[in-house]
């Protein structure tokens, strides 16, 4: 180990880099942990980009808990399986008070000297548990829990979970805790608008969109979706807990010493009335939360009286998780119908007898594909457990098979596609099965549907009901039939006046000005969504150069996989979408990058890093492309203003977020300075 290397560094520039260092652990431990910020974002960035420059230089200087440290370069490529040093139990559930007291019962027999009691009550966060190890307070190892003896190495996914500490402020030689990683709901509801978009299914609750993206193989894909962490346990092996902390509140309260977050709803109970007090109140406050809660955990309190008690072969004696009434209702599926997607895929659907769920009537819930239903083995008839918490997507549980009648009829998957006959498809490994006819009138309402949508072609007026009928009615047989309809083909459809006919030719007539990004991405590619067709169009400018090149050279573009550049090459080596193409391009859409937006080349990313917001009219540029603009250029646009955000552009009769602006000192710009805007003034 050539520690020689380090001693010639300039004593300056190491304590430099121990200085960044400190100051951005207690940043981001005071903005993820405390929620309570003490610097400006602005100052973090800059700081932050001060260490990642000097450990650039001196690479010799970096360490594995460096705050640069938390995001892995490369993609994993399967994760290994881990022994947990003390295993990860599970809790007995409790669905109501009563429960709650024979649980009480139940344990109090197991001691002679019955003690006053204490019970610590927890919020049941709705995630998935995570254990981490620290040896002399680096993370070391994080770990799903598996079976609760043998779980998955996933440390690298772990460490880009802002609220982690990468080092701990108390060091014991070793020490294990656990917690569990959970989705903010804010953040799972865009993660699902995001798949929808890109024509993937979407994750029916945020705890399977906890523990799905914490199975994701590149750490990337992780840091974007930020998860957090509530730690509520910790070990030393080897050593007694009791040794540790005398209860589960001390125990809290040195793992929030530590550097942890711990959620702050625990609290302390001298009775179960107590308890049951906590439990009705945060019935409905949880309601209020960012995240997602399905009980509360209630733990005797003394550390002594849990090792007395001790476990049973699955649970803590000395613990309970009193579950709030899930939405959850028994119903029958009277039928298993079939939806033919924008994508083609075939999506079995139950239609069930209509039950009140979570305040609102529910009558059908996805079934997702084949296997799914081989898993459930549900049949038409059958009586199910179906599942609907808050405004998630109903889910079908399981199916109560001593209820299912003589009559119960198996789902098979049609051949043929219930819309327009062809043979369907299931490809080798694949769960989904998929109309391949483009001309599938499933397919073309979908495509026409997302061809017009505001991400895309942006064609105000296009509602469902209209598309459904130009393809029922047979006036239109692809997208680019679109481009030859006239007011009077217009006028011939039901309810159509001269008028709302004239907008909308003309509104058809204006999508052949969108970019080139915007018409890729209405062509519909599979894993092509709107922000993957900017990067694709930026790194190929014009239609031609994307359809000769080879899967090798789109992958180079970032942030696009293997699987990605397979479905644009496939797409564009069909003979249909090739014809499409030229239709397009005889109708006049764009399939070059226009000559005001060059395509980006390398090293003019002068917004690079930053985050711009739009507000008010303005002058000459549409709100998308000054969008497409900046994004061209590195930057990022979002919809709201906050700390993190760099510039605002103003245009006319701007609203609330100039105002959140001002107040928060960011900085204004006109179009006319957009425009203008170099490096320097960044
Ligand atoms: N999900 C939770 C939570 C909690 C452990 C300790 C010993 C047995 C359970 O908020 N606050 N406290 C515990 O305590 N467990 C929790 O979740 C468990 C982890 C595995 C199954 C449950 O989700």
């Amino acid at each position: 180990m050539e520690t020689y290397v380090v001693e010639q560094i300039n004593p300056e520039v190491k304590q430099r880099v121990q200085e960044l260092r400190q100051l951005l652990r207690q940043a981001s431990y005071a903005y993820y942990v405390q929620d309570a910020p003490i610097i400006e974002d602005a100052v973090y960035d800059q700081l932050y980009r001060e260490l990642q420059q000097l450990e650039t230089q001196y690479p010799e200087l970096v360490i594995p808990d460096s705050p640069t440290q938390r995001v892995g370069e490369k993609p994993a490529t399967q994760f290994t399986s881990v022994r947990h040093n003390i295993p990860l139990y599970s809790l007995e559930n409790a669905f109501n008070i009563d429960e709650l007291k024979a649980w009480n019962q139940r344990w109090r027999r197991n001691i002679e000297t019955l003690p006053a009691t204490e019970y610590v009550c927890e919020l049941k966060i709705d995630g998935s548990a995570l254990a981490l190890t620290y040896e002399n307070g680096i993370l070391t190892r994080g770990a799903t829990r598996g079976d609760g003896v043998m779980g998955e190495d996933i440390t690298q996914n772990v460490r880009t979970i802002r609220s982690i500490p990468l080092r701990l402020n108390v060091v014991p030689e070793r020490v294990e805790v656990r917690g569990e990683a959970f989705l903010p709901l804010e953040v799972f509801k865009q993660i699902n608008l995001e798949r929808q978009k890109a024509g993937e299914t979407s994750f029916a609750n945020p705890r399977n969109a906890a523990a799905g993206t914490l199975r994701q193989l590149d750490s990337r894909i992780v840091a974007e979706r930020r998860l957090d962490f509530f730690a509520y346990t910790l070990h030393i092996p080897g050593r007694d807990d009791a040794s540790i902390a005398n209860t589960q509140w001390e125990a809290l309260e040195l793992l929030q010493k530590m550097g942890f977050r711990v959620n702050p709803n625990h609290k302390l109970c001298g009775s179960l009335d107590e308890v049951a007090e906590y439990y009705e109140y945060w019935d409905t406050q949880r309601l209020n939360l960012p995240y997602m809660t399905d009980g509360v955990v209630v733990k005797l309190n003394s550390f002594k009286l849990q090792e007395q008690l001790g476990f049973t072969q699955k649970f803590p004696r000395w613990a309970i998780a009193l579950k709030y009434a899930a939405e959850e209702a028994p119903t029958r599926v009277e039928n298993i119908a079939v939806n033919v997607g924008r994508t083609g895929a075939l999506t079995p659907l139950a239609e069930m007898r209509p039950v009140q769920l979570a305040g609102t009537t529910v009558s059908r819930a996805t079934l997702h594909n084949s296997d799914r239903i081989a898993q459930l083995d549900i049949r038409i008839g059958d009586t199910v457990i179906v599942r609907k918490a808050g405004e998630i997507i109903p889910e079908v549980l399981r199916v109560l098979p001593e209820l299912r009648p003589a009559d119960a009829k198996p789902f098979i998957m049609p051949t043929h596609c219930p819309v327009c006959g062809q043979l369907v498809v299931r490809e080798m490994g694949e769960a989904v099965t998929r109309c391949v006819n483009a001309s599938c009138p499933a397919i073309l309402k979908g495509a026409i549907e997302h061809w017009v949508s505001r991400d895309a072609l942006d064609i105000k007026g296009m509602g469902e009901k209209l598309v459904h009928q130009l393809v029922d009615k047979e006036v239109v047989h692809s997208v680019s039939d679109l481009y030859d309809l006239t007011e009077d083909k217009f006028c011939a459809l039901e309810r159509m006046g001269k008028k709302s006919a004239q907008k909308l030719v003309e509104a058809i007539a204006q999508s052949k000005n969108k970019p080139w990004s915007r018409v890729l991405y209405g062509l519909g590619i599979r894993h092509v969504g709107s922000v993957n067709a900017q990067l694709l169009t930026e790194k190929f400018p014009t239609v031609e150069q994307l359809a000769e090149a080879s899967p090798t050279d789109i992958e180079t573009v970032y942030g696009v996989g293997a699987e990605i550049a397979q479905s644009v090459y496939q797409w564009f080596r069909i003979s249909a979408n090739q014809i499409l193409i030229s239709h397009l391009q005889s109708a006049g859409l764009q399939f070059a990058n226009s000559l005001e937006s060059p395509a980006v080349g390398e090293g003019n990313q002068k917004f690079a890093g930053k985050i711009f917001v739009i507000t008010g009219t303005l002058p000459t540029l549409k709100r998308d492309e000054a969008k497409a603009l900046i994004q061209k250029a590195g930057g990022k646009v979002t919809d709201s203003v906050s700390k993190k955000t760099d510039y605002l552009v103003v245009g006319e009769d701007a609203g609330s977020k100039l105002e959140k602006a001002q107040a928060l000192g960011i900085r204004q710009l006109s179009e006319a300075q957009l425009l203008e805007m170099d490096v320097t003034d960044c």
